[in-house]
């Protein structure tokens, strides 16, 4: 197992190289291009920055979280084939620089996860990330844009871009005929294009869930259930064509078992997001710390369950609740995020050393 951390990049993050270079055991970074549009082809020269500022700091740029997925490729409407080119031009730059073995991406229509408050106050003093049923639910969409954008302490927010959000309105319209069954077909015409590059280049795709794992604002969603993964891994039987499995994003429904999804999918999970959310009866959910009694998820069970599969693949803490007053980008602070981490290796480390010694 790889330990990583998401790095927005320089300029874009409160969080530097230095700091992260400072949490135990960290390998490489989880970055990308924010300033790009989806669909815009990744310059060589600007991969290679970025593989440089990391390399002073002895760390890999080894996953790339995301390169995303221009809306047409999703609406499969006639212009994604110039998108198509351009995300395989990406790869190959990533190819040509070389560091780069993930690449995640998701499959989501118009938005990329939906929250419906970004600074919940828990008990402890601390705040996080919350999903209310209720807001969400006869909730005109744009109200929530709006809200979001107040909420983010300025900051620009992965999957809600202001350049995205402005199209909102006619994103709506287009994917009103859309369904389940045309997006899951958009998606197997996408990766029958891209995985032959993906290999090629010596890069995994891995598609994250839905987040929130179930429909929202009517819009479809098609990787939400062991069923949704399994449909996904069998368009193409290729360790370039893997899943980043979310804990966090999988786990808001109690019905998906993280742990039985580890253990079916095992040799097609190159990325691992560990988070823990706390889901109450109505189906509202808050995100907690990483600790398993603080939440629904089953997160020891989860470690041992990549552990048992032997994970070779990378992991990283997945958002992080805001702690001891850290400004941050909402759900990206430092200190819980790396509280995180000490979780997820001191469950490994100890799994690890319970192995050596029954062997013994
Ligand atoms: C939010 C993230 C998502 C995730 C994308 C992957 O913080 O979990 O934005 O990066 O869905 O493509
Ligand atoms: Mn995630």
């Amino acid at each position: 197992m790889k330990t990583t951390f998401r790095w927005y990049g320089e300029g874009n993050d409160t969080i530097s190289l230095s700091d992260i270079r400072q949490i135990p055991s960290m390998h490489s970074v989880v970055w990308a291009l924010h300033d790009l549009q989806p669909g815009v082809v990744w310059p060589v020269d600007r991969i290679q920055e970025v593989k440089d500022q990391a390399a002073e700091y002895n760390l890999g740029i080894d996953v790339v979280e995301s390169v995303n997925i221009h809306e047409s490729i999703k609406l499969g409407t006639p212009d994604r084939e110039e998108y198509i080119e351009n995300y395989k031009k990406t790869l190959r730059n990533l190819g040509k620089v070389g560091g780069v073995k993930v690449v995640c991406y998701n499959f989501m229509p118009v938005f990329d996860w939906v929250r419906t408050d970004m600074a919940k106050a828990l008990e402890d003093g601390s705040t996080a990330l919350f999903y209310e049923v209720d807001k969400i639910e006869g909730v005109d969409p744009y109200e929530l844009v709006e809200n979001v954008k107040n909420s983010s302490r300025g900051m620009t927010l992965p999957g809600w871009e202001p350049e995205r959000l402005e199209k909102i309105e006619e994103l709506f319209k287009a994917y009103e005929n859309v369904s389940e069954d045309n997006l899951f077909d958009n998606l197997a015409y996408f990766l029958k294009e891209i995985v032959p590059v993906a290999e090629e280049n010596g890069i995994k795709m891995a598609i994250h869930p839905d987040d929130p794992p179930y429909p929202v604002f009517n819009l479809p969603r098609i990787v939400r259930s062991k069923e949704n993964l399994q449909k996904i891994v069998d368009i193409i039987d290729s360790p370039s064509n893997g899943l980043t499995l979310c804990s966090g994003a999988l786990g808001s429904n109690p019905d998906n078992d993280v742990p039985n999804m580890i253990r079916t999918f095992k040799d097609r999970i190159p990325f691992a997001h560990i988070r823990n959310v706390k889901v109450f009866e109505n189906g509202d959910f808050i995100e907690t710390s990483h600790r398993e009694q603080d939440g629904s998820v089953p997160i020891l069970e989860i470690m041992k369950a990549y552990h048992e599969i032997g994970f070779e693949g990378y992991m990283r803490p997945d958002h992080g609740r805001h702690l001891w007053g850290e400004e941050s980008r909402p759900g990206y602070g430092l200190y819980d995020r790396a509280l995180g981490i000490m979780y997820m290796i001191g469950a490994w480390d100890m799994l690890e050393k319970l192995k050596r010694e029954s062997k013994e």
